[in-house]
């Protein structure tokens, strides 16, 4: 660095950028003007109210998605060979094409002022009030994060102890009733069998099911999910209160006390001290849904880029050309 000015520059912008990482202050909702003569909110609520009604599953694909970002910028939504799309964990996650509509019909009405961050957050919103929750205001502004690594993510295994799934939240600043609520994303959706096998078949290395779910739904599973057949792509609820399987509510709590926990670190959540006391006061209690939203807000704004930082991909599917 040569020249002091020039130096000194880049130290403010630095200390500028360090400043706005991670807590980037995001206003609610887009501002009047900002897309032209549309409304960028109601453009994205037409998309997924229209797959919504062909596919009612989207609440829980896109509910995942929000979930699987290593951060709220989009990055996942990158194609390539390394990228976050080709983590183990990832195989599953569905709704890519929702965003691409969306983003389309975007781009359309206002070129280049939608982040792919703001609609993962958004389509996920609007899914999660079709799907029987509250609707909720978002912080909106985020820009779109331009790398993309799958040896960046890391997310809890389904075999995770309760303690491990604390310590992957609290290294995102979420709280353990805010885990608690956040896994209440588990209401709605399937798991498929080979991630339940051990769960089923060989617990905690034992050789043997888990010892502490209900016999009815033990059986059930191992029929659905047998120990050697090629079951590994048989889908399973993850809320085994059917009626509700598809609804944003609070029947996921039940469950859990009535030992019918699908995942392991499910049924874990119920017994651990840490968390069952949370478990059970949302199971009686009648707020779940205004909590979650909380918890999905809050988790919306981790490591967002605001500011001159990343872009407003034109695709989300890979970074602008210069
Ligand atoms: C410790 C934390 C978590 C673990 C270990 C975990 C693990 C899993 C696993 C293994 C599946 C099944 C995947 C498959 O077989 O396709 C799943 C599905 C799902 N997860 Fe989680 N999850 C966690 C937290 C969350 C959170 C915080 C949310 C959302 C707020 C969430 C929402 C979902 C949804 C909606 C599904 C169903 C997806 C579908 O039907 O396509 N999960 N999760
Ligand atoms: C799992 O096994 C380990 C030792 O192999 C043991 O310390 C731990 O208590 C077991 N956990 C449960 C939930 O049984
Ligand atoms: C596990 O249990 C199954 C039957 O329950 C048995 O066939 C198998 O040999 C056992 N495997 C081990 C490694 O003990
Ligand atoms: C599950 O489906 C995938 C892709 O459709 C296939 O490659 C795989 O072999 C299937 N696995 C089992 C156990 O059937
Ligand atoms: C949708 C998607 O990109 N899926 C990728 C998930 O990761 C596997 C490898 O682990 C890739 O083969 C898939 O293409």
């Amino acid at each position: 660095m040569k020249s002091p000015v020039l130096g000194s520059i880049v130290l403010t912008l630095l200390v500028l950028h360090i400043s706005t990482t991670c807590h980037g202050a995001l206003p609610t909702g887009f501002q009047k003007g900002k897309c032209g003569q549309n409304d960028a909110e109601a453009i994205i609520r037409g998309v997924v109210a229209a797959r919504f009604r062909r596919d009612p599953t989207i609440v829980a694909a896109l509910l995942r998605m929000q979930f699987h970002q290593n951060r709220c910028d989009a990055s996942i939504l990158l194609d390539g060979p390394s990228g976050e799309k080709t983590a183990p964990p990832n195989l599953s996650v569905r709704g890519y094409d929702i965003i691409d509509e969306a983003k389309a019909a975007l781009e359309k009405a206002c070129p280049g002022v939608v982040s792919c961050a703001d609609i993962i957050v958004a389509v996920t919103r609007d899914a999660v009030a079709l799907g029987g929750g509250l609707r909720y205001e978002l912080p909106l502004g985020r820009r779109d994060g331009k790398a993309s690594l799958a040896s960046n993510v890391n997310l809890p295994a389904p075999s995770a102890t309760v303690a491990q799934a604390l310590s992957a939240f609290k290294g995102k600043g979420l709280t353990a009733a805010e885990m608690v609520l956040l896994l209440g994303g588990h209401t709605v959706g399937v798991t498929h069998c080979a991630l339940i096998m051990n769960h089923l078949h060989n617990f905690n290395g034992t050789n043997k099911s888990d010892p502490t779910m209900n016999p009815a739904l033990l059986a059930t599973l191992k029929c659905r999910c047998p120990r050697n057949g090629a079951s590994g792509n048989n889908t399973i609820n993850l809320d085994q209160n059917l009626p509700s399987a598809n609804k944003v509510d609070n029947s996921y709590y039940n469950q859990l006390i009535l030992n019918k926990g699908i995942l392991e670190i499910d049924q874990k959540l119920a017994l651990d001290p840490a968390t069952k006391n949370l478990v059970s006061a949302q199971a009686t209690g009648s707020n779940f849904p205004a909590l979650f939203n909380n918890a999905i807000i809050k988790m919306s704004t981790i490591q967002v880029l605001t500011g001159m930082q990343g872009e407003i991909k034109k695709s989300c599917r890979s970074i602008n050309k210069l």
